[in-house]
């Protein structure tokens, strides 16, 4: 018996084995009856996997496609399956009909098209290499109030050029001595990095500070950063990444910065980047890892997190971006994680109605029972109120989550001290740390942005509320010696609003309190607020400033402190960019049109009337 001869895609052949094969004319002849032999018996198998497929293909009609809005056109099921029976008739006619053709043809013919189907393999992967495609056009939303806020009174000007002029000596000294790493050491006059950006030289401070410079209108440093953008930032590095660091300061920066100045350069940077974030949400549960590897997609959660947990303020700060990414892309996915995320944290049973700060992605359990307004908790809370505003107060579901939430947290976790100073404390398994955190200070800013629309006519209160909180924070700095506040202050036996152990009396250039301060300026134009601000950017430019740009300092009750040598991004991000705002005109990024991200890049409200976002079919993973 004849071995059959192989004919495989690169073209080579292997001859056919005939035993007693002598001479060549024989030879051949035997070499073009296997070959022919060989053929029907492809072509055999070839109609049996086509009966096969049209008995076996599942029925297309019952899954629904991911459009804006656009169901099936109406056809009943019958004539859709009689359709698609025809379709593959014919496909399988034509299909015979090529095989015959192919019977008839010379092996230097065969050779000749394997040949071109070849390059025109290689032309579409080449294709494919050299770059996105242009996304989709959508329509633009409305883009208000993205320059000038220029104050009437020339005393208030004369604060905001101040700010203006510090930002420009922290963009100048990171332009000259860190460009391109993530951010800047001001000492030591060289770049600096962290593990939340996997020690890859990304460009941090560029993406967090180009809206800052956008309204402050420094466009020439605006037009360095894109540039740099441009050509140097790359997501394919080998770099392990925290998904919420990346995901607030690079797509919240980059989606800011399209939307104020409608470069395309950065919406398609931010889609890129969105990608690589994608394969943190393959857990068995959905809910993402911490970090991710941009290159392989490998997931894993901190070390030192509850059982392996995820951080509830680190997956419950996606949603306002990646619902942009959704309206801007068309694609549902983004939509449909951040919205699996919520549903599942809906089906939770929560003790006492607190959201614990660790989730267990595998199991989908939460990890120890803390809950905390400031680290691990905050933007959570956050995200929740500002979809709500986002979505031109649409997501009432969002909505309602944030005032349930906050009900607890007012029940459990807000107190009154002895000398008469509203804090928020930490819940750890039922007991009240009395503690609370710079981070926690932002919640001011939150209550008096969530006043408008809460339930049961509470505005006041609310209002009131974020007063008070305003009022604790601003102690906090006071009670210092350099008039900065410390990461932690207590409110126990006799001591309020001050640090008491030593690691917790840094100050990192955090924007928490000034974010409150510009929060309740905006909603009661009470001049303390512009004076607080005030007092904190002197003490800033008086004791973290240094020749090579702004430093943390280690002790704040210290009159001779020592500095930490990090010029953070949120300082030019959020902390220069809040102070400016306190010293502008309401009309720079109103607030009903604008909805800041939790590292202040502002976000477009999107009125999207009856547009449906794409992806409001169940989540999939
Ligand atoms: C910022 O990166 C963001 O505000 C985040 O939500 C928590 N805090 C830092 C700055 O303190």
């Amino acid at each position: 018996m004849t071995t059959p001869a192989l004919l495989p895609l690169s073209g080579r052949r292997i001859p056919a084995l005939s035993p007693g094969a002598s001479s060549f004319p024989h030879h051949r002849a035997t070499l073009r009856l296997s070959e022919k032999f060989i053929l029907l018996l492809i072509l055999s198998a070839f109609i049996t996997l086509c009966f096969g497929a049209f008995f076996f293909l599942p029925d297309n009609s019952k899954h629904k496609r991911f459009d804006l809005g656009l169901e099936d056109t109406g056809k009943d099921g019958a004539i859709y399956e009689k359709s698609l029976r025809d379709k593959i008739r014919a496909d399988h006619e034509r299909a015979l009909q090529e095989a015959k053709e192919k019977l008839r043809k010379s092996r230097a013919e065969l050779q000749a098209e394997i040949q071109t189907e070849k390059v025109r393999v290689v032309e579409e992967l080449k294709k494919k290499e050299a770059g996105p495609r242009p996304l989709p056009p959508v329509p633009m939303p409305k883009v208000v109030g993205v320059s000038d806020g220029e104050p009437p009174e020339p005393a208030v000007k004369e604060k905001r050029d101040k700010i203006r002029e510090m930002m420009k000596h922290a963009w100048d000294s990171y332009r000259q001595y860190g460009w391109g790493h993530n951010e800047l050491k001001p000492l030591a006059k060289k770049g600096h990095t962290t593990n939340i950006f996997g020690n890859s030289q990304m460009g941090a401070t560029i993406v967090d500070a180009l809206d800052s410079l956008y309204i402050m209108g420094l466009h020439e440093e605006f037009k360095d950063g894109q540039e740099w953008i441009e050509q140097n930032l790359d997501f394919t590095g080998n770099a392990e990444v925290s998904v919420f660091e990346v995901n607030i300061r690079f797509i919240g920066g980059l989606l800011a910065a399209y939307y104020l100045s409608g470069q395309e350069v950065f919406k398609l940077k931010a889609v890129q980047l969105a990608e690589k974030l994608l394969p943190a949400f393959n857990t068995p549960t959905g809910i993402p890892w911490a970090m991710v590897n941009l290159k392989s997609g490998v997931g894993r959660n901190w070390g030192w997190a509850s059982a392996g947990s995820s951080i509830l303020a680190e997956f419950g700060t996606l949603h306002m971006e990646f619902v942009h990414l959704t309206y801007l892309t068309g694609n549902p996915v983004y939509y449909q994680k951040v919205m699996h995320i919520r549903k599942l944290l809906a089906k939770m049973d929560r003790p006492n109605g607190l959201y614990p700060n660790y989730l267990n992605p595998r199991t989908g359990r939460w990890g120890q029972h803390h809950t905390s307004v400031g680290g691990l908790g905050d933007s959570f809370y956050e995200y929740l109120l500002k979809a709500w505003l986002m979505s031109d107060k649409t997501d009432t579901e969002a909505r309602k989550t944030y005032d349930d939430a906050i009900e607890a947290i007012e029940r459990h976790l807000i107190r009154k001290s002895n000398g008469g100073l509203t804090f928020i404390g930490e819940w750890k398994n039922g007991h009240l740390e009395r503690k609370m955190g710079h981070l926690t200070c932002f919640a001011g800013g939150m209550f008096a942005l969530g006043a408008d629309g809460s339930p049961d006519d509470k505005a006041g209160h609310y209002l009131q509320l974020g007063a008070e909180i305003a009022h604790t924070c601003h102690e906090s700095y006071d009670r210092t010696v350099l008039k900065l506040g410390p990461e932690a202050f207590k409110f126990d036996s006799g001591l309020e609003a001050v640090a008491v152990r030593q690691n917790e009396k840094y100050y990192i250039l955090r924007p928490e309190v000034i974010e409150t301060y510009w929060y309740m300026w905006r909603f009661t134009h009470d001049p303390k607020y512009r004076q607080w601000g005030w007092e904190a950017a002197q003490a800033i430019d008086k004791y973290c400033r240094v020749s090579g740009g702004f430093s943390g300092v280690k002790d704040v009750y210290s009159s001779n402190p020592t500095y930490d040598d990090v010029q953070q991004s949120f300082f030019l991000a959020e902390t220069l960019k809040y102070l400016y705002l306190l010293f502008s005109s309401d009309d720079l990024l109103p607030l009903d049109s604008w909805v800041f991200n939790t590292e202040a890049h502002p976000l477009p409200v999107l009125h999207l009337g009856n547009i449906t976002l794409p992806g409001s079919q169940p989540a999939q993973r």
